[in-house]
């Protein structure tokens, strides 16, 4: 009966956590201001010569003095947050329909181990490769991930299907920093994709690179941290 009592004690426990969780996630959704893809010309594509757009995104491992924390979210989760990771200019982006896109990464950040392979390959981008470093993979070690980008749709969309998702490895330990404690030679990485019709989608990092559940709390749950809003738009 008492060991009965105690399984139901976490049970209940771990539900608190991560209800808990949930609402500090939910606190607040805002974000800073969008980023909108730049025209930069047209690209030949499989589906014929598109625009082609561009984005870039940073991912930095903690604000410094050089780089001020992501302006979303409210007095509390600024202070839950401070010296966690999050990408800037914003993680609200917004990228035209029926185009090719790129985005560029620099990620500033250390990593390891992500929990699932899955998320170390690249995904839907338009030839199943990114750039690293001037190189073409298709995948990185599932050891040395710094974060994804992973864009998908609500579970009852209704909207063109759209998925892609890129590993950012991560920078060695032993990588040399500047004065803000950020790798004076980043990861770059790229991926090109196609977009459809337009929709409205979400995207998060599936690197457990936060705190609290799992490292799954905290900046990844956080709008203009860990995760945000990605629009194709008409
Ligand atoms: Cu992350």
């Amino acid at each position: 009966m008492k060991r009965l009592l105690v399984t139901l004690a976490s049970v209940v426990l771990g539900i608190a956590v991560v209800v808990g969780i949930g609402l500090v996630a939910s606190v607040s959704g805002a974000e800073p201001d969008a980023i909108v893809a730049k025209q930069v010309g047209t690209k030949s594509t499989p589906k014929g010569e598109l625009p082609h757009y561009e984005v870039h995104l940073d991912v930095y491992p903690n604000s410094s003095a050089a780089v001020p924390p992501p302006s979303a979210g409210t007095p509390i989760n600024a202070e839950l947050l401070s010296g966690q990771p999050f990408y800037k200019p914003s993680t609200s982006i917004q990228v035209p329909a029926n185009s090719v896109v790129t985005i560029h990464f620099t990620q500033y950040d250390s990593g390891g181990q992500i929990y699932n392979p899955y998320f170390a390959k690249v995904h839907g981008s338009m030839d199943g490769t990114m750039t690293w470093n001037g190189k073409q993979v298709s995948e990185i070690k599932s050891s040395e991930v710094g974060h994804t980008f992973t864009v998908h749709q609500f579970p009852e969309s209704t909207q063109p299907y759209l998925f892609l998702s890129v590993p950012l490895p991560m920078n060695p330990a032993n990588a040399k920093t500047d004065s803000n404690g950020y790798p004076v030679d980043p990861q770059k990485i790229s991926v090109t994709f196609i977009t459809g019709e337009a929709g409205t989608y979400v995207w998060n990092c599936e690197f457990p690179c936060g705190d609290m559940y799992q490292e799954f709390g905290g900046p990844m749950q956080q709008r203009g941290w860990m995760a945000g809003t990605f629009e194709v738009v008409a």
